[in-house]
């Protein structure tokens, strides 16, 4: 499924895994979506479209892929949600033990549940932030509790979740919601202080993870059940440069990309957008790196480190 060897087209050099700081795992997993089918094709639609991008950013002055970027093997296990969730549990599992910043981009939502899950046992007072236009709350839905609409449910529960954007649940997710950590999108258009407000309930160590649906459809409209009344480009990237600011990003994923032919800006909003996260995560790295050479976690909150160091890869 991948359209080159590496990410976006990078020299070999910066690709390598042994020397390249970011990871980035393609999970093109659709098994559970309602709506429409397609979320499968979201990586491959990703990464032609990072083939087309240019590498250098303008407004960090930077080119993070010269820090590495590894494009993993895709987790391609689906025979059941489930399987599947654990899958990419593993994956990340092995590159966190590994150091790396780990990324991921979908697949749909359910992929997150994984993901979450190992980047919670690995870091203490993890803090989710969700943008969103679903609250993605239901305990199980359709006989799974891995299904899309069940995505941040386990992270309801064992983080501190923030939701941002949302404009679409069911009245039984708010019993579940804890809705002083709830951005959503009717009273985010008319409060010039979400921003902040969101950035005061985080926690240090803050996992982003972003259903393109959070977007508004008359920017991104190639998904599977888009919402009116979404995020924009500007006030989205600079609810992110807040958090890379001033917390410890310490991983992220991109889900819920439905390629259309005909659509095909929503494949370079998403390929810009996972570049845009990882220049501001790296941006003040030259600085950092003349003052404190050693690249590690340490003073990070990194908790239960032990217990991956025995997972034999
Ligand atoms: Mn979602």
């Amino acid at each position: 499924m991948k359209t080159t060897n590496t990410y976006a087209g990078i020299p070999e050099a910066y690709a390598v895994p042994e020397k390249s700081k970011i990871v980035l795992i393609p999970v093109p997993y659709d098994g559970t979506s309602t709506w429409k089918k397609g979320a499968d094709k979201g990586p491959e639609a990703f990464l032609a479209a990072s083939e087309n991008m240019e590498l250098y950013d303008i407004e960090t002055n930077s080119e993070v892929y010269k820090e590495g970027i590894y494009l993993s093997q895709a987790v391609t296990e689906n025979s059941t949600p489930e399987a599947m969730v654990e899958a990419v549990a593993e994956k990340v599992k092995k590159y966190l033990n590994r150091n790396k910043f780990v990324t991921l981009f979908g697949g749909e939502h359910s992929i997150s549940i994984g993901a979450i899950r190992s980047f919670a046992q690995f870091y203490e007072n993890l803090t989710v932030v969700q943008i969103d236009a679903h609250a993605d709350l239901r305990k199980s839905y359709q006989g799974s509790s891995c299904n899309h609409a069940c995505a941040l449910y386990e992270a309801s529960q064992t983080t501190n979740l923030i939701q941002v954007g949302i404009r679409s649940m069911d009245q039984s997710e708010r019993t579940v919601m804890n809705e002083d950590n709830v951005f959503f999108a009717h009273e985010m258009a008319n409060d010039a202080y979400w921003v902040e407000q969101a950035v005061e309930r985080m926690t240090d160590n803050v996992y982003i993870t972003i259903d393109l649906d959070g977007f508004d459809p008359s920017i991104l409209p190639a998904t599977g059940t888009p919402e009116p009344g979404g995020l924009l480009w500007y006030e989205t990237l600079d609810f992110l440069k807040e958090i890379f600011q001033s917390k410890n990003v310490v991983g992220f994923d991109i889900v819920e990309l439905c390629p259309d032919p005909s659509l095909f800006a929503s494949d370079f909003l998403a390929a810009k957008l996972y570049y845009k996260m990882l220049s501001y995560k790296f941006q003040s790295n030259e600085i950092e790196d003349l003052e404190d050479n050693d690249n590690d976690f340490s003073d990070k909150g990194l908790k239960n480190n032990a217990k991956f160091l025995n997972d034999g890869e």
